[in-house]
């Protein structure tokens, strides 16, 4: 049974850093409660992927933190990470699924309803969903149109998360929308006080789920 918990969830950019040590940044974030961690190096080569990829599965694991790779199966393989997190390309989650078997984590990158069930229907463990907001964090994403997160959590079953722009003054709303989480890279590295923020995206999300 896959266990895991969407609700403060970190991407790795070492490009939103603010001058800060990349695993400093990483352990300090997990320390704080940081509930999934996934690494997103866009510019690293597999080799490199391999190394940084090692140290910080270390970390997740001193703090008993799921760890997905971004986009890269056969580096979540060479590591036995706990997952991936893929976009939209065919047989993505086929491959996955008979690369990495059944028991890691399958994330999904969807950006409306028919891409969501699609993934649902292939057996995608849980869904990225955005830009809920602008972002300068990914050059090509684009802002859904107001009401599409809420369309797509309420056409599927698995959990949703929002990505794009989503930063402490957002959270409580993408979580008001349906989702189980927010996964976040500028909002928790790029912070001004890393611990601070999420030690309240934390508390936030515990009086989210209180009031049901
Ligand atoms: N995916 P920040 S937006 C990795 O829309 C990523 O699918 C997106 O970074 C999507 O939290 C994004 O700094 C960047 O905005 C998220």
């Amino acid at each position: 049974m896959k266990d895991f918990d969407l609700s403060v969830y970190l991407v790795t950019d070492r490009h939103c850093l603010r001058g800060r040590d990349f695993y400093a940044a990483i352990e300090e974030a997990l320390q704080a409660g940081v509930t999934l961690l996934q690494l997103r190096e866009k510019d690293a080569s597999f080799d490199e992927l391999l190394e940084e990829g090692r140290k910080v599965q270390a970390l997740c694991r001193k703090y008993h933190v799921p760890f997905l790779i971004d986009d890269n199966v056969d580096v979540a393989k060479a590591l036995d990470a706990d997952g991936v997190h893929l976009g939209q390309e065919d047989e993505a989650i086929e491959k996955a699924q008979a690369a990495l078997g059944r028991d890691k984590i399958i994330g999904i990158s969807a950006h409306n309803i028919e891409e969501a069930v699609e993934a649902q229907r292939k057996g995608a463990d849980y869904l990225g969903v955005g830009a809920l907001y602008p972002t300068g964090s990914k050059k090509d994403a684009s802002v859904l149109a107001p009401g599409v997160f809420r369309q797509v959590v309420e056409a599927v079953q698995i959990p949703v998360v929002g990505i794009g722009g989503i930063h402490e003054a957002q959270y409580g709303d993408v979580l008001d929308q349906g989702a189980a989480g927010c996964a976040m890279i500028s909002g928790i590295l790029g912070a001004d006080d890393i611990t601070a923020t999420v030690k309240r995206l934390k508390a936030l999300a515990v009086q989210h789920k209180q009031k049901g």
